[in-house]
Order: structure tokens, then C-alpha cells, then sequence
């Protein structure tokens, strides 16, 4: 059982929400963010078995790979019941137009559902790819949405969302539901012209539809399917990132879409689920975690921000539980988050931070991404090769992306135009 004594949702969402709107100074008072009192620390070896014996080649990246998944599974995230891995969903195709953006693009809605279950919960994927894709397949990214597909385009055809919602300052959520109000508000996180204009296609799903985000004691969402997890079992994080690979398992058989170059993005916890994602599952041809810090890129050992113990009392739901038994002790942990980047190798991945988001700790990302690259180097590749941090708004990295932008906790077109100019010189 992951709790005891699960609260009632209500009360639950209300803690959860305060906890993530209650302004950085509240929630992060006890937060370090003096660079002077980041205490030293040792990261656990990348590049060595778990015996000791050193990783040399690229032949031998695959079992030191496996073994640092196992532990990231087992400590961290959790691993994937056996009956999820198997199953296959059901798709239909609910919704199709071929005159979106002006004409530019084609809009698909899908659901994807289990076939035993009826009355189980439904995945809504949508789907926009340019036109050109009707004659050969384009490349795409996949994310996650914190607020229902309706809020990336304010075109009325996306269908609104009748899924839980964690409430908003705005007020566009009532009773936990979305309203009309909310069409289009998180366009400014999902630039879906420049990625149409650039021949990519974009498929989103709203994370909520595989499991609300509030700690329920693992009732609803998929896990209504696959039972209460276990003690090293997945929390809402895997199970959010298990939703992105049921995603490209459909968007591979999307004619419009090339299923071998899909990357997968997302933001904050989402970042955090794209990083797990691409760990998980190797068909993402490029990953790319925006803001993700604690639990995402940002190294644990520094406590720099968020913290391990931070983020595992605010969202006791996100992680497996072994994870907390690390709070007081995350010296003790057998991975830090550069392994976590390694993970992606010999894959393209991106880090974007941004200088006003100090609780993800960037310098801690930068660190991470540096500390990762020398997985893309058993492949003659390079990652991240700068000595020092760069400085705002100038990418850096071959392999491995990192940048840190001016600015808020957020996804901006400037993050956007990083992630598609290294999707075109990686996978397109
Ligand atoms: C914060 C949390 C972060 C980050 C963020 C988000 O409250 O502390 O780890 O995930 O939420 O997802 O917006």
C-alpha cells in the first residue's frame, strides 16, 4: 500500500494545491540557495559497473545502462507493474480535420482506452500535423499538458476536457472541471505554428487523464486498472511517463507521423516525467526536459532549492516509496540525476533552465548535463563540453543541450526554438 490512510481527495488537492501555489518564499524558506552552503558531496561513478570494473566501451553502455535504470526504478521512480507493460490499449480515432491553422495542418483526436474496461479511465491524445505530413510521414514531438488539450490552441474544435482539474488562480476551473474559459491558455507554452511552420507535427495528452495529481492513495486514474502499487512500485511520475510510451505506441502507427522521430518534451513535473520517459522507453529519438529540477535534472546531492525531502513531502504520490527513506540520507542514494541524463544516451537530450527558477536549481542541471556527458563520449560524441557555466540565453552542448534563458519557471518560444533547432540537426 503507498498510504495507510489515504486522505479524502478534496482535502488532499486542497494541501497539494497550496503547496503549489503558496509563493517561493513560503514554501522554499527553509530552501538553500547560497551556493556557499551547497554541501560537498561525491556523485556515485557513471562510468563503472556496479562491481567496481570501469565502463570502456560503447559495447558495454547497455548492461552499466540496465543497471542504473534498475536502480533509478527500484529508489527513485518505480518500476512499471508487469500487467502495464503488457497491455495493449484500444484505439479510435474520435475527431479528425483537415483545415487547422488556416489550412496549414491537420487535427486528430484519439482516445485510447482498455479494452476489459468499459467504464475505465481514457487517455486523449491530439494530434497536429502540417499538411505536408499526407504525403511523408514528419517528425514530432510528444508532451504531456498540465491542463487539458483544449488549453494548448483556442480553436473550439479541440475537444474540452472533462477530466479532473487541480483549480487555477484564474478561475477557469469549476469544480475541479474545465470551463470554455479555459481554451487556449496555455498557448503560450505550446507554440503550435512554429512547430507546424517547421514541419513538426505536435501530440499531447493532458497528464491527469492517466492519473490526477493529488495523492488519493492510488484509486483513481490507471491505477483504478492496475491496483495499488507496491513499496518499489511506480508513483504518478512513472505512471505519467508509462502514458507517453501508450502514446508513441499509437503515434506509430499514425501514417502522418515518423515513429522512429518522436522526442519527447515536457515542463516542470512533466519535465521530470519526459526525462523518466526516455529512460524508460528507447524509441524517443530525442528527450528534452525543460525546468524539470528536483526529481528531474538537477543533482539530488546538491540541495540546492527543492530538495529530495521537499519534494517528497509535497508530493508523497510522485515517487515510489523507498524514495523518501533517502530524505535525511541523499548521500545514500545510489544514482544522482546525471545518470538519469546518461540514461538517454547515445540520444540527443536538452536542458533548458531559466535564471528566475533558482528552486530547480540551473547551475545544478548545468552540473548534471556535464557530469552525464561522458556516456556521449563511449560513443564518440561529445555532450556537454564547456567548463563553465554558460551565460543567460546562449545555448551550449553538441549532443546534449543545455541552456539557461532569462526569465520565470516556464516554457517561452525561446526554449521552444533551442528544442526544434536541435530536433533539426539531431532528428529530423
Ligand atoms: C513545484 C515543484 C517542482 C515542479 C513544479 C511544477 O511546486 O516543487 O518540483 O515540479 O511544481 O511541476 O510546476
Amino acid at each position: 500500500m503507498k498510504n495507510c490512510c489515504p486522505p479524502a481527495p478534496a482535502i488532499a488537492a486542497t494541501v497539494s494545491l497550496l503547496l503549489v501555489f503558496a509563493p517561493p518564499s513560503s514554501r522554499a524558506q527553509d530552501a538553500n540557495y547560497d551556493e556557499a552552503r551547497v554541501p560537498e558531496y561525491v556523485l556515485p561513478p557513471l562510468l563503472q559497473f556496479e562491481d567496481g570494473t570501469p565502463v570502456k566501451t560503447a559495447e558495454q553502455w547497455p548492461k552499466r545502462r540496465q543497471e542504473i535504470f534498475e536502480l533509478f526504478a527500484e529508489n527513485v521512480y518505480g518500476h512499471v507493474p508487469e500487467k502495464a507493460k503488457e497491455v495493449k490499449l484500444k484505439i479510435d480515432v474520435t475527431q479528425a480535420v483537415t483545415d487547422f491553422l488556416d489550412d496549414k495542418a491537420s487535427m486528430k483526436e484519439v482516445s485510447l482506452s482498455f479494452p476489459d474496461r468499459p467504464d475505465g479511465p481514457v487517455l486523449h491524445l491530439l494530434v497536429i500535423a502540417p499538411k505536408k505530413a499526407m504525403g511523408e510521414p514528419v517528425p514530432a514531438f510528444l508532451g504531456l499538458n498540465f491542463r487539458g488539450n483544449h488549453t494548448i490552441h483556442p480553436d473550439p474544435r479541440i475537444t474540452l476536457s472533462e477530466s479532473w482539474m487541480r483549480p487555477d488562480k484564474e478561475g477557469r476551473v469549476v469544480d475541479h472541471r474545465a470551463t470554455e474559459k479555459s481554451r487556449g491558455a496555455s498557448a503560450s507554452r505550446w507554440p503550435v505554428e512554429m512547430l507546424i511552420d517547421r514541419g513538426y507535427a505536435l501530440a499531447t495528452m493532458y497528464y491527469g487523464d492517466i492519473d490526477p495529481d493529488f495523492d488519493d492513495g492510488f484509486e483513481n486514474g490507471i491505477h483504478s486498472v492496475f491496483g495499488q502499487p507496491k513499496e518499489t512500485e511506480w508513483g504518478s511520475i512513472g505512471s505519467w511517463a508509462w502514458g507517453l510510451g501508450k502514446a508513441l505506441d499509437y503515434l506509430e502507427l499514425d501514417a502522418l507521423i515518423d515513429g522512429t522521430k518522436v522526442s519527447v518534451i515536457g515542463h516542470s513535473r512533466l519535465g521530470k516525467t519526459a526525462l523518466w520517459a526516455g529512460a524508460m522507453d528507447e524509441r524517443f529519438a530525442m528527450v528534452v526536459s525543460n525546468d524539470s529540477g528536483c526529481g528531474g535534472a538537477a543533482l539530488s546531492r546538491r540541495q540546492f532549492g527543492e530538495t529530495v525531502k521537499r519534494i517528497n513531502t509535497s508530493f508523497p504520490h510522485w515517487f515510489n516509496d523507498r524514495f523518501p527513506s533517502y530524505d535525511d540520507r541523499v548521500g545514500d542514494l545510489p544514482v544522482d540525476q546525471h545518470q538519469l541524463i546518461a540514461l538517454m544516451a547515445p540520444r540527443p537530450v536538452c536542458i533548458g533552465s531559466a535564471e528566475d527558477d533558482q528552486w530547480a536549481d540551473p547551475r545544478g542541471e548545468f552540473l548534471s548535463a556535464k557530469a552525464a556527458s561522458p556516456a556521449w563520449e563511449l560513443f564518440g560524441k561529445e555532450g556537454v563540453e564547456v567548463e563553465e557555466m554558460p551565460p543567460v540565453n546562449q545555448p551550449v552542448g553538441e549532443t546534449i543541450s543545455y541552456h539557461i534563458r532569462t526569465g520565470k519557471h516556464d516554457v517561452t518560444d525561446f526554449d521552444w526554438k533551442r528544442y526544434l533547432d536541435f530536433a533539426d540537426r539531431h532528428v529530423k
